[in-house]
C-alpha cells in the first residue's frame, strides 16, 4: 500500500541531478515537491477550464466555479470540518494567522486583555500577535519549552485568567519538532472562555488532523507543504465564529451590496476572500489531498515516524552532533534540526548541497527558539512520504565529510 519506491516515481523532480548527484530533497518542512498528479491538475486547470469565478453564467466560469467549490469541500473532508464554509481559501499559513490576528483578534481585544503564545511559535504566530498587542495594549504571555523541548503544560491552568482571551499555539514545530497536546490545551483553554487558533503547518501534511476532534476554533494551513500548488493555503474556522467576524481584506466578491458610502458583507466564507481567488492552486491541492488521502495519512504519519527514529539513531552517533527537541521519533514530527560542534550551520548546508542534499540552515523563523536556546542557527533536514533511509545514510554521510572538511 506504501510502497516508495513507486511514490517517487510520481515525482518528477526526484530524477533531477543536483552537483553531479542524485538530489536527496530533505528540505520538506519549507515545502514539499509536487506529484505529477497535482502539476498536471493545474495544467488542466488552465489549459481547459481557465475562467474567473462566482462571476459568470458563461460555461467555463460555471466549471472553474464548481472546481474551486469542490476543493473547498475536499480541504472540509480532509480536515473534518462541520462544513465547507468553515474553510477560506488564503494563500498560506501566514496569510491564515493574520486573518484572525486583524479580524477576530482586533475586533475582541482590549487593553489587558491576555494572548497566550508559546516559546516555539514560528514569527508567523508571534509577529502578528505582537503587532496587535502593542496596538491595542493587550498583554502577551507565553508558555515555555522544557530541555526537551517540550512545551511545559503541567502547571497551564495558571497560565489562563479571566483576561486570557485566545490560546494561539503551534501544533508540529518547525524547529524542535515536537508535537504539542493542543486537545488538553484546547479544553482547557475553553474552560476560561478562551479561544484556541492552531498553527498546523507542519501537522496537516503529515499526519492525521481533526478539527473538530482537535476542538479548536480555528487551525491554518499551507497547500505548498503538504505537495500542492504555492501561493493556496487554508484557515479553518467555526461557523459561528465566522459569521460575526469582520472581513480581513475588503474589495470584490466579498460584499453582498455596495453603495457609494457603505457596503454590506457576503456570506461565510465569501466574506474573507476578496478578489480573485487562487482557483488553479485550489484545484492542485484538492488533488494533492486526493494523492495523501489514497495512501492514507497514518500510513504517512508511519512513513516519518520510521525515517525520524532512523535519522535520531544514525544521527545520536556523530560525535558533537546535538538533536533540538524531543529525541523519541513519536513525540516528534519528521522534523529534525540539529548542531555540530565547530561548524556552522550554512557551511554544513552547503557542504550537503555539493551532495545534491537539500537541507534548510538558519533560523528557520523561529528566532526566538534559537535564542532561548543558545544557539545562532541551525540545521535542518526534514523528510516526506518519497524519502528513504538510504537518503538518510546519504545525509549522514554528508554530515561526516562537512565535518572532516570543517573541522580539520
Ligand atoms: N515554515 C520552514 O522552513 P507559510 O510560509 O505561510 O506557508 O508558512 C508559515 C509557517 C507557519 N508555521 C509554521 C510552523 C511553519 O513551519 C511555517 C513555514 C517554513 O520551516 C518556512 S519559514
Amino acid at each position: 500500500m506504501f510502497d516508495v519506491n513507486k511514490i517517487r516515481e510520481d515525482f518528477p523532480i526526484l530524477k533531477r541531478k543536483i552537483n553531479g548527484h542524485d538530489l536527496v530533497y530533505l528540505d520538506n518542512a519549507a515545502t514539499s515537491q509536487k506529484p505529477k498528479a497535482v502539476i498536471e491538475a493545474v495544467a488542466d486547470f488552465y489549459e481547459n477550464h481557465n475562467a474567473n469565478v462566482h462571476r459568470g453564467v458563461h460555461t467555463l466560469s460555471e466549471e472553474a466555479t464548481q472546481m474551486y467549490e469542490e476543493a473547498r469541500v475536499r480541504v472540509a473532508k480532509f480536515i473534518n470540518a462541520r462544513l465547507p464554509s468553515e474553510i477560506i481559501f488564503v494563500r498560506n499559513s501566514t496569510e491564515a494567522l493574520n486573518l484572525i490576528v486583524w479580524s477576530r483578534g482586533k475586533a475582541h481585544l482590549k487593553k489587558g486583555d491576555e494572548i497566550l503564545l508559546s516559546e516555539m511559535e514560528h514569527h508567523s504566530n508571534l509577529v502578528p500577535w505582537q503587532l496587535l498587542a502593542k496596538e491595542v495594549g493587550a498583554v502577551l504571555k507565553f508558555i515555555s519549552f522544557d530541555e526537551n523541548g517540550e512545551l511545559e503544560i503541567s502547571n497551564l491552568k495558571s497560565q489562563f485568567s479571566n483576561r486570557t482571551k485566545v490560546v494561539s499555539v503551534v501544533h508540529v514545530s518547525n524547529s524542535l519538532g515536537t508535537i504539542n497536546p493542543i486537545k488538553e490545551m484546547t479544553k482547557l483553554a475553553h474552560e476560561v472562555g478562551a479561544i484556541v487558533v492552531v498553527d498546523a503547518a507542519q501537522s496537516v501534511p503529515h499526519m492525521k488532523v481533526d478539527v473538530q476532534s482537535l476542538g479548536c476554533d480555528f487551525l491554518a494551513f499551507s497547500g505548498h507543504k503538504m505537495l500542492g500548488p504555492m501561493g493556496i493555503g487554508v484557515l479553518y474556522g467555526r461557523q459561528e465564529l465566522l459569521e460575526v467576524m469582520p472581513p480581513f481584506l475588503s474589495g470584490g466578491d466579498m460584499i453582498r451590496s455596495v453603495t457609494i458610502n457603505d457596503a454590506t458583507w457576503n456570506e461565510v466564507p465569501y466574506k474573507f476572500e476578496a478578489g480573485t481567488p487562487n482557483v488553479a492552486g485550489a484545484v492542485g491541492l484538492s488533488a494533492a489531498i486526493g494523492y495523501l488521502a489514497n495512501l492514507g495519512m497514518d500510513n504517512v504519519r508511519q512513513h516519518e515516524i520510521k525515517l525520524t527514529d532512523y535519522a535520531l539513531k544514525k544521527l545520536s552517533v556523530i560525535p558533537g552532533l546535538k538533536v533540538l527537541g524531543p529525541l523519541d521519533a513519536q513525540k516528534r514530527g519528521g522534523v529534525i534540526a540539529f548542531t555540530l560542534k565547530g561548524t556552522h550551520p550554512h557551511d554544513l548546508a552547503s557542504v550537503l548541497d555539493g551532495e545534491g542534499i537539500a537541507v534548510r540552515s538558519g533560523h528557520h523563523c523561529t528566532m526566538p527558539v534559537h535564542l532561548r536556546l543558545g544557539i545562532p542557527a541551525s540545521t535542518r533536514a526534514s523528510f516526506y512520504i518519497y524519502n528513504t533511509k538510504e537518503e538518510v545514510d546519504k545525509l549522514v554521510d554528508g554530515l561526516e565529510k562537512a565535518k572532516r572538511l570543517l573541522t580539520k
